[in-house]
Order: structure tokens, then C-alpha cells, then sequence
């Protein structure tokens, strides 16, 4: 759990663009052994969330919404060698972000959870065009595909996301999750048998934990 007082300060660092401040309460709070799923959600999604808000209202610059995006993805870096775990699974995963979709943190996020709970994650970031997803699964063969949406009005492109993989790899398993389904409905995806949705990183954590 996050204080307030710590992601208030926290909060008021990264709104100036101070990266530095930012870096020294990240790194601590890794050095006191925070939970990763802990940080992610109540530090990082929770500020740029708020952030989104701030941006929608006009209270804020899109410079200024973009300034802060790039110091949370280096922020992310910080917790790269807290991810690896002592229990290898020989699993591999692939996520993704659908075409045409540009949100690719909560993506980096859940490649995280993957490789701390002992799978090989590859995380391709966003926009990733249909036809090299399929290349790169036929190159890597994952044992399962991962893919993030936050734009509902993106469905389309998930969806030709999803069919081109089941066409191409019709035992293939996919998951889907992002803020787009907050918005929407995902009524749509029951119709592929082979997709899961999945609400959350601690949903996912959860699974792969009984794994
Ligand atoms: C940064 C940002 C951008 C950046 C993204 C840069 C980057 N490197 O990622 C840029 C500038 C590109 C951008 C562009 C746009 N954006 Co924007 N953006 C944001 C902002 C402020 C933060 C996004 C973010 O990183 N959130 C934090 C992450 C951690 O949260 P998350 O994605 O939800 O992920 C979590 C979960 O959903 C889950 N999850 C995610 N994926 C998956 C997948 C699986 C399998 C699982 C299990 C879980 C899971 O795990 C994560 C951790 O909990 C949001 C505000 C917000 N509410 O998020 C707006 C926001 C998403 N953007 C918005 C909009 C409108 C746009 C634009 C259309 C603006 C425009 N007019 O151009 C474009 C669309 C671009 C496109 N085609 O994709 C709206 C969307 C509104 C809506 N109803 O759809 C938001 C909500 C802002 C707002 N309040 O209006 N944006």
C-alpha cells in the first residue's frame, strides 16, 4: 500500500518534471521491497490515470502529458532487475499492443508480470502491424499471446489482431485486457473460443500464480 503523503509528493514531482526526485522515491520504494503489482497500480497507473483526467479538462499541456508519459516509462526501467524470478517455467509469451494502438504502458506492465512469474515475456510494444505479430509468433512459438487495448474505437484492430492469429495458429491461446473494456462492452470477444479476457494485472498475477 502507497501512502497518500508519498504519492502526493510523488505526484507533485512528476507533474514539474522533476525526474530526479521521481527516480529516488521509485528506487526507494523498491529498496523497502514494494510489491511490484503494488507499485504499477498505485503509483504509476494511478498518476497517469489522474494525469489523463488532468489532460481531458485542459488543466494540463499535451507537452506536459507527454513529459510525464516518458519519465514514467524510465521510471519502469528501475524495476527491471527486480523482475526475474528463481522459478523458470520454459513458458514464453508474447504481448502486444493491437495496430493503430499507442498506449503501450499497461502492456510493459503485464510483460512484467509474466517474467516475474517465471515466464520468457516479449513485449512488442505498441502499434504493432497484424502481419509482423504473426511472423514474430511463428518465430518465437509462445505458449500463449497477450494483447492490450485502451482505445475502444481500436476494437477493429483487435479483432482482425485476434482472427489473423487463429487463423494462422488456431490452438494458439490469447488474452485480452486494457482500459478500453472499462468503456465498452466485451460481449464480442465470446465468439472467439480461444481468447480469455482478463480485468486486471492482479487477476493475472493470481492465475499465473496457481500455475
Ligand atoms: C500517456 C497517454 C497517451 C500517450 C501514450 C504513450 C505511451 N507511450 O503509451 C499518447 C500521447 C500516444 C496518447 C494518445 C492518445 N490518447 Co491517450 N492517454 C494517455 C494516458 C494519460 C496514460 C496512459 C497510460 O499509460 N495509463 C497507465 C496504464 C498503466 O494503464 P492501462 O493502460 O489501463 O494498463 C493497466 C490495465 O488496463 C491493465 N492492462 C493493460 N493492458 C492489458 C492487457 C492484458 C492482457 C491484461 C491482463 C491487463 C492489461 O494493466 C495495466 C496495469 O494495471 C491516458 C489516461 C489513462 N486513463 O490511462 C490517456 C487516454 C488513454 N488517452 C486517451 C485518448 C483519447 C487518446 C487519443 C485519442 C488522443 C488524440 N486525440 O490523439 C490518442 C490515441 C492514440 C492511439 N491511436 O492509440 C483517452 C481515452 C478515452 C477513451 N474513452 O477511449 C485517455 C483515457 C485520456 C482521457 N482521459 O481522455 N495517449
Amino acid at each position: 500500500m502507497i501512502a497518500q503523503e508519498v504519492y502526493d509528493q510523488y505526484f507533485n514531482a512528476l507533474l514539474k518534471g522533476d525526474r530526479v526526485r521521481c527516480t529516488q522515491m521509485v528506487q526507494t520504494l523498491l529498496d523497502q521491497g514494494i510489491d511490484i503489482q503494488v507499485l504499477y497500480r498505485q503509483l504509476f497507473e494511478k498518476s497517469l490515470y489522474q494525469i489523463g483526467e488532468m489532460w481531458e479538462q485542459n488543466l494540463i499541456s499535451v507537452a506536459r502529458e507527454h513529459l510525464v508519459t516518458a519519465i514514467t516509462e524510465n521510471l519502469l526501467n528501475l524495476v527491471y532487475p527486480f523482475l526475474f524470478s528463481q522459478r523458470k517455467l520454459e513458458r514464453k509469451v508474447i504481448i502486444s499492443c493491437a495496430a493503430n494502438e499507442h498506449h503501450q504502458i499497461g502492456g510493459k506492465m503485464v510483460a512484467d508480470i509474466f517474467e516475474m512469474n517465471g515466464w520468457d515475456s516479449y513485449f512488442l510494444g505498441a502499434n504493432t502491424p497484424t502481419d509482423q505479430m504473426i511472423s514474430f509468433i511463428g518465430e518465437i512459438k509462445p505458449d500463449l499471446v497477450g494483447l492490450s487495448l485502451s482505445i475502444y474505437f481500436n476494437v477493429p484492430s483487435l479483432q482482425q489482431g485476434i482472427e489473423a492469429i487463429t487463423r494462422e495458429y488456431p490452438e494458439l491461446d490469447i488474452i485480452v485486457g486494457g482500459q478500453a473494456f472499462r468503456w465498452g462492452e466485451i460481449s464480442f470477444l465470446k465468439k472467439y473460443s480461444q481468447v480469455q479476457y482478463m480485468k486486471s494485472i492482479e487477476d493475472l498475477e493470481n492465475q499465473l500464480k496457481k500455475e
